[in-house]
């Protein structure tokens, strides 16, 4: 198959060379949709299929009348995999930062005991053990015995594959000893060895079956086989590494290493090289040892893991976002190798980014076939001096976006000529800028079409968000969908979602069910998914809105900190009038919001057309009001800023104990404060404090306040 090549702004084809290309991108498009579907064996990579769709769509709202019968975008493809049920985790499963040098993991050292307030020399132990390469799983045991398995999925919610699981011989079915908990959730990774994937590579050649590009993949592709008896046939190992849910709050045990020790009793497989290490040097040490010994083993690892060993320190320090403070990844060095750059394609994003993508000769790269790199943006494209048609260097690093690292400027071909960054939007034609940050002065990196409203790319980027898993999750509303009913003007923005059912009951005409690709039945699911999401929770709402900077993890913020829609609609309504007023700073205030962040937000409601969007959703949608975090501690809802010094918290760790209790803990003094924490020293805050009646206490009162004495 070969692929579509074009560098040409969508804004200057002329209506032949738009023909030809949609033409060649119906029958790409066809091909991989094919591939994925039908064989679950795609050869390039979403980010790659995602950009053929906007190319396509891009020159589809451009040339209206040349859309093709076949377009991809009319043509309802089997959905992945809905076919398991999916489970909620009862404890999240978190991810893992990353360290990429031995500099990183002393960083991460002296930041655990800046949090605790722990002296260099006081004794700080670590389980330390390798990072395997596989898929990460969660097993529900009741009484014993196993009754649940979920992939991780996005962390909150995991496919249910239960009935593979219990084919995997290294997974017991039973818990052995006396002190199982009554209810235990253990995590760990499912893997394959190297020579138990070769020899089901071999096998499935053999067969005319699916070729897996590496263990990994093959040993997801097996557990989500449909076909459980599939799966049994399949090698399958697990190694245990954390928990969930357990009765009693935690395992039987203290640290870390102990946990392991109940896991071992119990008939759960550990990896026989965790450690425990009482020093940076020593975890240094470990990961060298490790690295040298990682092609002697016979599974994949990508990196090593290091984790607190105390569990009181572990729960004292907490999270960030999605990552513990307490755990790390120390990655082991991106593999690398050299190809040639076909093409640089430009993506526009749901705000307007434009972001350029490498279309790259594809190499293997660590075992992972590799087709395209990000070049992140302009500026990075010119210090590389970076040309189609250059050789370059491509550098992999677990699951992160493949880069081009360098150039190889002797194999340059001399024709090949510096890269003009288009000034103009691929999709929409507008011009495309570069704002001048005006607190820094200094220009963006990144160069944003100012189609805004106009831009076809944007609009259907921010109504694929709106619909996407984690926002309004409207099943049966994809990207096809979208870029299809967008281009034919039945879906503009999204409260035009809402009233499709409406619309098409009064239409005479033009009744989705007579749209090639759906029928009765098909439309019928869908106006039933789009009503089940009429009732939606704040957070989603928040994420839907697609704000510039606001992911999922700050809209929850959000969402918990002002509780319901009106209140939090009344702040911004407020902010957007008065960019720089007390709403605005109390925003700003929200612990995990940073200026930037805050500013992303103002501007968002400082635009009529937002409030549009808004108002007119409104009258479709009720907003469900979200519980506040932690609303039965005593501190609940309250504001609270922590000054002077404190002996038994740093400060960090005050302000993340305040807001798991459901407070906000803010910089500076206000009439919306409701509690001053002061310790010695404490100066002008104090005093203001006084002047505004402040309650003031000290650290002492604030642990018997919040019952950790
Ligand atoms: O071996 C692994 N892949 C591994 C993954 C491990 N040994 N330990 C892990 N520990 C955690 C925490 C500390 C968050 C419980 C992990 C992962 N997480 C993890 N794997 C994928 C996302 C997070």
């Amino acid at each position: 198959m070969t692929m579509t090549k074009s560098t040409i702004p969508v804004d200057q084809l002329t209506p032949d060379e738009a023909r030809d290309e949609l033409a060649a991108l119906a029958a790409e498009i066809a091909y991989h949709d094919e591939l994925y579907y039908r064989e679950d064996a795609p050869v390039i990579s979403d980010a790659e299929y995602d950009m053929l769709r906007q190319r396509n769509a891009a020159i589809e709202a451009r040339f209206p009348e040349l859309v093709r019968d076949d377009s991809p975008n009319r043509r309802v493809g089997a959905k992945p995999s809905a076919q398991f049920g999916t489970i909620r985790h009862a404890v999240p499963m978190l991810s893992l930062s990353n360290a990429f040098d031995d500099q990183d993991v002393r960083d991460f050292t002296g930041r655990i005991r800046r949090f605790l307030r722990l002296a260099d020399d006081a004794p700080l132990a670590f389980a330390a053990e390798p990072k395997i390469d596989g898929l990460s799983i969660s097993l529900r045991y009741e009484r014993g015995r196993l009754v649940q398995a979920a992939t991780r999925g996005d962390g909150y919610e995991g496919e249910n594959v239960t009935a593979n699981v219990r084919t995997i011989k290294d997974v017991p079915d039973v818990l052995s000893g006396d002190d199982v908990p009554e209810v235990i959730e253990v995590r760990g990774e499912i893997y394959m060895t190297h020579a138990d994937f070769a020899a089901l590579n071999e096998a499935q050649a053999a067969n005319g079956g699916k070729v897996f590009a590496n263990p990994r993949n093959a040993a997801a592709g097996s557990l989500r086989q449909l076909d459980a008896a599939i799966t049994a046939a399949r090698p399958l190992k697990f190694f245990a590494y954390a928990w969930g849910e357990v009765s009693g709050g935690k395992p039987p045990g203290d640290t870390q290493w102990e946990i392991y020790q109940a896991f071992k009793r119990w008939g759960l497989p550990l990896n026989p090289l965790m450690r425990l290490c009482t020093s940076v040097d020593e975890l240094l040490a470990f990961y060298h040892e490790i690295g040298e010994g990682r092609a002697g083993l016979t599974y994949d690892i990508d990196g090593v893991v290091y984790k607190v060993n105390d569990l009181a320190l572990q729960e004292r320090l907490g999270f960030v976002s999605r990552a513990p403070r307490w755990a790390i990844a120390h990655k082991f060095p991106a593999q690398q190798a050299t190809t040639t750059l076909r093409d640089i394609e430009i993506q526009v994003g749901r705000t307007g980014a434009l972001t350029p993508v490498a279309r790259l000769q594809p190499i293997t790269v660590g075992g992972v076939v590799v087709t395209n790199a990000t070049l992140h943006n302009e500026d990075e494209i010119a210090r590389k001096d970076i040309r189609i048609g250059d050789t370059v260097v491509v550098q992999r690093a677990g699951d992160v976006i493949p880069q081009i690292v360098s150039v190889v400027t002797e194999k340059r071909p001399p024709s090949a000529e510096p890269y003009i960054f288009p000034e103009i939007c691929p999709a929409c034609g507008s011009h495309a800028v570069r704002e001048v940050n005006p607190k820094t002065g200094k220009v963006d990196a990144v160069r944003r079409c100012t189609g805004g409203l106009i831009c076809p790319a944007q609009a259907i980027e921010r109504l694929k968000h709106f619909v996407s898993r984690n926002a309004f999750d409207i099943e049966g509303l994809g990207e096809k969908q979208i870029t299809a009913f967008y281009t034919d003007g039945l879906i503009r923005r999204a409260p035009d979602i809402f009233t499709l059912q409406r619309r098409d009951e009064a239409s005479e005409l033009t009744k989705l069910k007579n749209r090639e690709g759906w029928g009765a039945t098909s439309v019928a699911k869908l106006f039933d998914a789009i009503n089940q999401r009429r009732r939606i929770s704040l957070d989603r709402f928040i994420y839907a809105l697609g704000i510039r900077h606001v992911g999922e993890t700050t809209a929850r913020l959000i969402a918990r900190s002002y509780g319901d829609l009106e209140t939090f609609l009344s702040a911004m309504r407020a902010i957007g009038t008065d960019p720089d007023g007390p709403q605005f700073h109390e925003l700003d205030d929200i612990e995990g919001i940073g200026t930037t962040l805050a500013r992303a937000i103002a501007d968002f409601f400082a635009e009529d057309h937002n409030w549009e969007v808004i108002d007119a959703l409104r009258e479709e949608i009720e907003v469900q009001p979200m519980e506040r975090a932690a609303a039965s501690s005593p501190v609940a809802g309250k504001t609270i800023v922590f000054t002077g010094g404190l002996t038994r918290l740093s400060r960090d760790e005050a302000k993340a104990m305040a807001e798991r209790l459901g407070a906000k803990a803010a910089g500076s003094v206000s009439a919306k404060t409701d509690l001053v924490v002061a310790g010695p020293g404490a100066g002008s805050k104090l005093k203001k404090a006084a002047e505004l009646g402040i309650e003031v206490i000290d650290e002492d009162e604030w642990f018997r306040r919040v019952g950790e004495v």
